[in-house]
C-alpha cells in the first residue's frame, strides 16, 4: 500500500511539472520589430527577422513616430513592388505608433510603410514566416510520457 501511494505521488508530481513546462512554452512572445530602433527608415528588417522564430499566437509590435510612418499588411505581390493599398480602404492601415499585431495563422505575412518612398527606397518592409504552435505537438509527447510513467507506476505496484 505504501508503494502505491508513493508511485501515485510520483506520477502526480510529474504531471504537475509537465503542465508547468507546457504553459511556459505555450506563452506567446512579443517581437519588437526593429528592436530599439523600432519601425523606421534605413533599417534592414529582413536581417532582423532572420534571427527570430515567429510562432502562431506571438505578437508583432510596431513602435514608430506616427507622423512619419504607418503599417500596412499586404500580400506578397504588393510587398515585392511596394504597392501601397488604396488609402480609401483605411481599415488596412495601422497608425497608432504602437501597434500590436497577433500572428493568428501560420504562413508568410508581409508589412510595409505607406509613407512616400519608405518601402521602395528606405527599407520599410518586413516579411515574416509564422510557424505552427509548438504546444500542440508538445502536448501529445507529454501525454505519451505520462502514459509511460503510469505504466511504470503500475509495474512497481504489482511487484
Ligand atoms: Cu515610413
Amino acid at each position: 500500500m505504501a508503494s502505491f501511494s508513493s508511485a501515485t505521488a510520483g506520477v502526480s508530481l510529474l504531471a504537475i511539472f509537465m503542465v508547468l513546462q507546457l504553459s511556459s512554452v505555450a506563452m506567446a512572445a512579443d517581437h519588437i520589430v526593429g528592436g530599439d530602433k523600432g519601425w523606421t527608415t534605413n533599417f534592414n528588417y529582413s536581417e532582423w527577422a532572420k534571427d527570430q522564430v515567429f510562432v502562431v499566437g506571438d505578437n508583432l509590435v510596431f513602435n514608430y513616430n506616427n507622423t512619419k510612418h504607418n503599417v500596412f499588411q499586404v500580400n506578397g505581390t504588393m510587398f515585392q513592388s511596394c504597392t501601397i493599398p488604396d488609402s480609401s480602404n483605411s481599415n488596412q492601415s495601422l497608425s497608432s505608433g504602437h501597434d500590436v499585431i497577433r500572428l493568428d495563422t501560420e504562413g508568410k505575412k508581409w508589412y510595409i510603410c505607406g509613407f512616400s518612398n519608405h518601402c521602395r527606397d528606405l527599407g520599410m518592409k518586413l516579411s515574416v514566416n509564422v510557424t505552427p504552435s509548438a504546444a500542440s505537438s508538445l502536448l501529445s509527447s507529454a501525454s505519451l510520457l505520462l502514459l509511460v510513467a503510469a505504466m511504470l507506476a503500475t509495474a512497481t505496484i504489482s511487484i
